[in-house]
């Protein structure tokens, strides 16, 4: 046994409250609404999490790196804005109503008070006076005030569309939410029905959506073409086909298509299911109807629509080519959408993948029209010469359009337009737990906006989830009341918006959160747009496209002055883990195992043999989960944000492991030792200017110099592999004195951002007078004389004149450095071709030559 005193031990569990009630007290995170003249403000925004009851490990990377971000930028003197927030409507409050008999209210709020609890944890550095969720009415109040707003501006309206309908559950579903053509919950199949429902008008706004996707120059690309193809414009034509008999009163079909130069290789016209001529053809032919019936039963999606079987039905209906005057069939076809173009196309198998498929199946023809290839299999959909058609012979794609649009033109056939794939954004959903939507349904007067004065209008809380379908509709009075506008009996509109509605405007709202109007100019003008937004690539279309129009909207409504919400995005990758299989086959936590050798485990408590599974995303279904809390408890908050910033690029996945995370604690011990070890002079003590102190100085030095170029460009594992280079340093050094001070002091001010109560708990160790936390201190600068380490600096004089300074490698041979002064342009010039008479060369300060 020795009797050596017990290991200095940091300890984390004692000083991490200790040091987040100090940021507290000191207040590092509060701003006001409107920023003081002249500060330099700092919008940093995290995507609010959803109150799901827990933080999982990807709220974790996300809010250290903003966390990062903030506390950086705040040394580098800005006003920081860094706020937090709840996405807090939304299905699962209501299934938890259902299931287990709890309020929705109830569930969401406890849930955030324990959220904010483990986030607290972490010592974000976070303005929580800002705090607001969504489903406060002080916040969704507002919303239904802007609401009206927009809806008197025109940005909103009302009307007729098709929806997936749940029967049972007696609800409109999302795309997402039909599987395999069911209900996600109620397992029955969907149907498709026309509902009236409120679409706000994002596709009037559709070209500036795309055209300023452009100036979005801190944008990901990848999120940005993303953007443009759900946007989707494309250029093409609406082409008009007679029918050969009309139908009905109907005399032609329109069909939108991208390529007009194909028609010539036309083989059928294919229409929705939810077409007219569909319709006519189901009157006079039960077949047709089963089929269209088939059809609506299957999802609106895209993906589901991609993925399903080419399915079709002819109709006996045949229409006449424009311009070959031949006959050709008319097909119903569960591939075609209602929504896009027109809801029906012409098929052109040699040079469209879907219609081949459809054409091989169903036996109709393929002309090849581009190229001179026969077309088998794989449709060629690439540029070439076109043939087999007539007068658009010998041109190539580009001007066989031009020329197909301008004879349709001449021939009153048809037109040139540009189409978008945008559709408006429907926002009405059947649900208790949104955001009511403010108006009124008269039988007198109609759709009567509800007064502004009369906002909010709350969610009555006395609901019955024990019926299906939405509890406002049957609710036995709420949404009884007299109509605003003639005071007869009318009824509330009893759907609530998307709770998409809810995240387009919650950046706005956190610049005034307690205001009585949605957002206070002066607030917003000053903090928006986001300087920084970090969130999933999930939201990289639809919140970013819904929150980009919104601005819009607000700006219409004249609330904000801005277009473009967020100047910056950065989408962080995912945190992953590897999984684990019981003999069982059942998935097991990561607590449930021990790893005995690489991709070895076995269970903790039977010992049997576990087989490791593949490395991915964490997820509840894998179980490859670990608990936040947990982490933190162990090791505390800072060996958290450490090993989650260090392991890779914060735009890729980084795997969690054990090892990782205990090689981070580690290391957050071995800077408290050192710094606590360390007898250091007094802060005015005379810096040493000795070789040995040069040199640790210079790793000081390009340490500040390489961590501040880290975080400026989000290479935040970059930055830690620094600083633990620069805590090498200073533990291979053997000098003390000012320099060795120096090295801590630095070491301890930039990790500050990554780990900051372990930089407060070393600051006050290095500096226990009273004076700035490490939180309020300006971020250090590098001495550019240290950072020069393999250049120096000459004078090139020419006569005794300065003509130009150099910056050579040290170490250069003299006749290197004559040559290199005598090449510079200025003192050539100087020269003036003259013959140089003598070379003069005074090491690390001048050459001079006299011509
Ligand atoms: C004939 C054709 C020939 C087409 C050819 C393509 C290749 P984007 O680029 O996405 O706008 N289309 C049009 N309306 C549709 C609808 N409602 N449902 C399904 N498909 C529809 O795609 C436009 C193309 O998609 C159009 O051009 C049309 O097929 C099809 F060699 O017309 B094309
Ligand atoms: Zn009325």
């Amino acid at each position: 046994m020795n009797d050596s005193p017990a290991p200095v031990r940091y300890d984390f569990a004692a000083a991490e409250p200790r040091w987040q009630a100090a940021w507290n007290d000191r207040a590092i995170a509060s701003v006001p609404d409107v920023p003081p003249p002249g500060a330099k403000k700092y919008y940093v925004l995290e995507m609010f999490p959803y109150p799901s009851g827990k933080i999982h490990m990807g709220h974790v990377r996300n809010y250290t790196l903003g966390d990062v971000v903030a506390r950086y930028k705040r040394a580098r003197g800005h006003l920081v804005m860094h706020p937090m927030g709840w996405d807090a409507f939304g299905l699962p409050a209501e299934n938890a109503a259902r299931e287990r008999g709890t309020h929705p209210a109830a569930w969401t709020y406890a849930n955030i008070a324990a959220m904010r609890a483990e986030l607290q944890r972490m010592g974000l550095s976070i303005d929580w006076s800002r705090e607001f969720a969504t489903c406060d009415p002080e916040y969704y109040g507002q919303q239904q005030a802007l609401f009206l707003e927009f809806l008197a501006k025109g940005l909103v309206g009302r009307r007729e569309s098709w929806v997936n309908w749940d029967p049972v559950d007696g609800t409109v579903l999302a795309n997402e939410q039909v599987i395999d053509g069911r209900g996600w919950r109620s397992g029955a199949p969907v149907e498709k029905k026309k509902l009236s429902q409120w679409f706000f008008g994002i596709t009037n706004f559709a070209p500036d959506l795309l055209a300023a996707l452009d100036g979005l120059d801190r944008w990901p690309d990848r999120v940005k073409t993303m953007q443009a193809n759900w946007i989707g414009r494309s250029e093409g034509a609406r082409v008009r086909f007679a029918l050969s008999t009309p139908v009905d009163d109907t005399a032609e079909v329109e069909v939108f298509t991208t390529r007009p130069d194909t028609l010539f290789g036309m083989s059928f016209i294919a229409v929705a299911a939810e077409h007219p001529l569909a319709t006519a053809a189901a009157k006079q032919n039960p077949a047709a109807a089963a089929f269209i019936a088939e059809a609506r039963a299957m999802g609106t999606s895209e993906v589901a629509i991609e993925q399903a079987e080419k399915r079709g039905f002819d109709t006996g209906f045949t229409v006449l080519h424009p311009f070959t005057g031949k006959a050709y069939p008319v097909w119903i076809a569960n591939f075609v959408l209602m929504e896009y173009g027109t809801g029906a196309i012409f098929g052109c198998p040699a040079h469209d993948q879907r219609d081949l498929e459809f054409a091989r199946k169903y036996g109709l023809s393929v002309t090849t029209v581009v190229g001179t290839e026969e077309v088998g299999d794989t449709a060629f959909t690439d540029d070439g010469v076109l043939a087999n058609s007539g007068f658009l012979d010998g041109l190539d794609v580009a001007a066989g359009k031009r020329a197909a649009i301008d004879r349709l033109e001449a021939q009153g056939a048809g037109q040139g337009v540009v189409n978008w794939r945008l559709r408006d954004w429907g926002v009405s959903r059947q649900r208790y737990w949104g955001c009511p939507i403010p108006v009124v349904h008269c039988d007198d007067c109609g759709v009567v906006p509800v007064a502004a004065s009369d906002l909010p209008i709350r969610l009555p809380e006395d609901v019955d989830f024990s019926r299906p379908g939405n509890p406002l509709d049957h609710h036995p009075t709420w949404k009884h009341i007299a109509c605003p506008s003639c005071g007869k009996p009318a009824r509330r509109e009893t759907d609530t918006f998307d709770t998409f509605v809810d995240s387009s405007w919650y950046f706005a709202r956190f610049c005034s959160p307690k205001a009585d109007v949605p957002v206070v100019r002066a607030a917003v003008d000053a903090w928006l747009p986001v300087d920084q937004y970090i969130g999933g690539i999930e939201h990289a279309i639809l919140h970013l496209l819904y929150s980009r129009f919104f601005t819009r909207a607000m700006r219409e409504a004249g609330e904000v002055g801005i277009s473009e919400p967020f100047a910056g995005l950065f989408t962080q990758g995912m945190v992953t883990h590897a999984s684990f299989k019981g003999a069982d086959g059942r998935w097991l936590y990561p607590t449930e195992v021990d790893v005995t050798a690489p991709g070895a485990a076995v269970h903790r408590d039977t010992g049997e043999a576990v087989t490791v599974g593949r490395v991915e995303a964490m997820s509840k279904s894998k179980r490859n989960t670990v608990d936040p809390g947990a982490i933190i408890d162990r090791y505390g908050a800072d060996t958290a944000r450490w090993f989650i910033l260090s392991d890779n690029p914060p735009e890729r996945d980084m795997e969690w492991t054990e090892g990782g995370v205990a090689g981070a604690y580690r290391f957050s011990q071995r800077v408290y030792r050192l710094v606590f070890a360390a007898e250091l002079p007094p802060t005015d003590a005379p810096m040493p200017t000795d070789d040995a102190s040069k040199r640790l100085r210079q790793v000081t030095h390009r340490s500040i110099a390489a961590v501040t170029e880290a975080l400026e460009t989000f290479a935040f594992n970059v930055a830690v592999a620094r600083i633990h280079e620069l805590a090498n340093a200073i533990g291979d050094s053997e000098v003390q004195g000012a320099a060795r001070r120096e090295a801590l002091e630095m070491l301890c001010r930039l990790a500050s951002p990554m780990m900051p109560h372990l930089a407060e708990e070393c600051w006050a160790l290095l500096r226990p007078e009273p004076g700035p936390l490490a939180a309020q201190l300006p971020w250090p600068e590098a001495d550019p004389a240290l950072l020069a380490t393999d250049t120096m600096t000459l004078a090139i004089q020419v006569m005794g004149k300065l003509r130009a300074t150099l910056e050579i490698p040290i170490g250069l041979p003299e006749a290197d450095i004559f040559a290199l002064a005598e090449a510079d342009v200025n003192v050539q010039r100087a020269i003036a071709g003259k013959p140089i008479r003598k070379r003069i060369h005074v090491p690390g300060r001048i050459v001079n030559f006299v011509a």
